[in-house]
């Protein structure tokens, strides 16, 4: 799907700003029919943004059920002749969208956008009511998995909550810009391009597809590409719904050295540009070979962390100073990459790493298929029944997947899917479960696949490795086992690692290692939770991964601090970020930026 964009011939609003809103605490909204209706005694509420930071109301923070968005908008007389559609980027998790009271869309999925035409519903040159209604529950056939349940109030009400396995807060609402925007009649729906190269030769190949145009008018139309450099210097040019173009004197799109082309196409009839869109492309090749992961054929040792879509006030609501303010923070910590745990972040942010050079691994919303909430401790119960984990989590998994990939396939940055984060897979039905995955992936793309796996998974135990490219391993070794022993960690970390190699003989990834900080702690000598502590951990790690050739990268959980559900184990949140929530450093900020500083994106051990 591609990102909203004025062009030529497609026209843009914006419907970010302030919305009517309501949270349907008596479960009334359907039967009162808001969405044709409108809101009565309704709050404002700003798009985007997660809803349960903005009020001072514990019971809209943990609000589980449907919330009610609604706001008027006149829709250009002149855009009659034009295909009009309504987008919206994301919203978590179930949504459905009225316009002047027609459903014009239903959509589960917390994390990717969608969109529909809405010409059928909508007066021209005049004002039109859009309704959004967005629920927050999930269920074990849902990503991430989760169980909605009721409970009584004092008053004998009931309400519901949410039983959930995954260590991040519920935020809710719409998170992602709401768009309205034109396409003319004919137009272009999707654009692939994929790239290579051969010597100082740059290869695209794209191909184009068209809104199903009849035959007529398939015939009338060309495509047209055009390939532009950074110095908008015209540099590769070819015509055909599909096809191949080269560069010459290639410029790549390195890790931390980004180069951008522009890459245009036309639907052109009767030389009459009918449509035209854009795209920022970077020419790089990703392979795995001889057990190590190359970036245009050198061997990439990923340096950075695990992130989160998450903010004081705004929880996960997309905000442009925050990712710039990120983006900056990767820059000056030497981080070349970073994964999007545990959801396929905004396409503005993958943007943002095209053109800052920061490598993605970007994962798909499977967090928490356990039987257990995070920190797994002991024994795991089983998911992978007819009642939790079952053919329909799949399906969805499988559609997720292709959604994820479609809408983030061009993105240069982008080199590596990530299918799963801790999931129960020493399960036996696991191993099915994973195996039509990962092959349906490899349908769809061809970059790696990763599978990231939680430290209760012993080596050789895990039933689905062997379908993916790159193991991922999340070991808080010296935390939550040996606690406060980093001596006693580092060991076990090093028989593990090597266990595991051993067992898998595959690249391994350190996805997540780290230890919450409370910043501003200080003790010597360290305990946990301090600041020294968190610097320790970390050096301790690093000395048995530069022992290591097999492991191709370093993520520390977390970029920064994060808010959580609320726990014994989680103070106002997850601490483990190496910055706070507000992204100033803690001491460990420091001691990575001058490790990484010293260590290059091939770190040859
Ligand atoms: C891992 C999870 C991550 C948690 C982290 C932790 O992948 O989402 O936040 O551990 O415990 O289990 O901090």
């Amino acid at each position: 799907m591609l990102y909203p964009q004025l062009t030529s011939s497609r026209n843009l609003i914006s419907l970010s700003g302030i919305w009517n809103f309501k949270a349907d605490y008596k479960e009334e909204g359907y039967v009162n029919q808001w969405y044709l209706k409108g809101l009565k005694e309704y709050d404002l509420m700003p798009v985007p943004a997660s809803y349960n930071d903005i009020a001072v109301d514990a019971a809209l923070r943990d609000f589980v059920g449907d919330v009610w968005y609604e706001r008027k908008v006149v829709i250009p007389k002149q855009w009659e002749t034009e295909n009009v559609m309504i987008r919206v980027g994301s919203a978590s998790h179930h949504s459905k969208i009225w316009v002047n009271g027609v459903l014009v869309k239903e959509y589960t999925g917390g994390f990717l956008p969608f969109e529909s035409t809405i010409n059928e519903a909508i007066q021209f040159g005049e004002e039109n009511h859009i309704v959004i209604g967005v629920n927050n529950e999930l269920t074990w056939q849902t990503l991430p998995p989760g169980e909605a349940y009721y409970v009584e109030d004092a008053d004998g009400n009931r309400k519901k909550k949410l039983k959930q396995q995954h260590d991040f807060f519920n935020y809710s609402g719409i998170h992602r810009p709401v768009y309205l925007y034109t396409t003319p009649r004919t137009y272009m729906e999707d654009i692939t391009v994929q790239t290579d190269y051969e010597g100082d030769q740059g290869i695209i190949s794209y191909q184009v597809v068209m809104n199903q145009p009849d035959e007529e008018s398939r015939e009338a139309v060309t495509v047209k590409i055009e390939v532009y450099d950074e110095e908008n210097q015209l540099v590769g040019a070819a015509a055909g719904e599909k096809g191949s173009l080269q560069i010459d004197r290639v410029t790549l799109w390195q890790p931390q050295n980004a180069y951008l082309y522009k890459f245009v196409a036309k639907l052109v009839s009767k030389e009459h540009t009918l449509d035209e869109y854009s795209l920022n492309i970077g020419i790089r090749k990703v392979q795995i070979e001889n057990g190590q992961f190359l970036i245009n054929g050198e061997p990439f040792y990923f340096k950075g962390f695990g992130k989160h879509e998450d903010m004081d006030v705004k929880g996960k609501g997309l905000d442009d100073a925050m990712n710039i303010r990120d983006f900056n923070l990767l820059k000056w910590i030497h981080a070349n990459s970073f994964r999007t745990s545990h959801y396929p972040y905004a396409e503005e942010v993958l943007d943002l790493a095209d053109r800052y050079g920061i490598v993605v691994i970007d994962e798909v919303p499977a967090v928490g298929m356990l039987g257990q909430a995070v920190p797994a401790i002991g024994e795991l119960d089983g998911v992978f029944t007819d009642e939790k984990i079952n053919d329909e989590t799949l399906k969805e998994h499988i559609r997720l997947t292709r959604e994820m990939i479609a809408r983030d396939k061009n993105h240069p940055s982008v080199v590596m899917w990530s299918l799963a984060n801790e999931a129960s897979v020493m399960e036996p039905r696991a191993e099915a479960y994973f195996k039509e995955l990962a092959e349906a992936a490899r349908k769809m793309d061809d970059r790696p696949l990763l599978n990231v796996n939680l430290m209760l998974i012993e080596p050789g135990k895990c039933k689905v490795s062997k379908y993916f490219d790159v193991i991922g391993l999340n070991l808080y070794f010296g935390w939550y086992s040996e606690r406060g022993d980093i001596d006693a960690g580092k060991r076990r970390l090093k028989q593990w690692l090597q266990e595991c190699h051993e067992a898998e003989k595959k690249p391994i990834l350190l996805s997540e290692y780290g230890v919450d900080t409370i910043a501003g702690l200080h003790k010597e000598p360290a305990i946990m939770f301090s600041e020294e502590f968190q610097v320790q951990f970390l050096k301790a790690y690093h000395e048995v991964f530069d022992q290591l050739p097999f492991v191709i990268g370093e993520h520390v959980w977390n970029f920064a601090d994060f808010m959580t559900g609320q726990d014994l184990v989680r103070i106002d949140g997850n601490k483990k970020g190496v910055f706070t929530r507000q992204r100033q450093p803690k001491m460990a900020a420091h001691y990575l930026r001058e490790r990484w500083g010293s260590i290059t994106n091939t770190h040859s051990k």
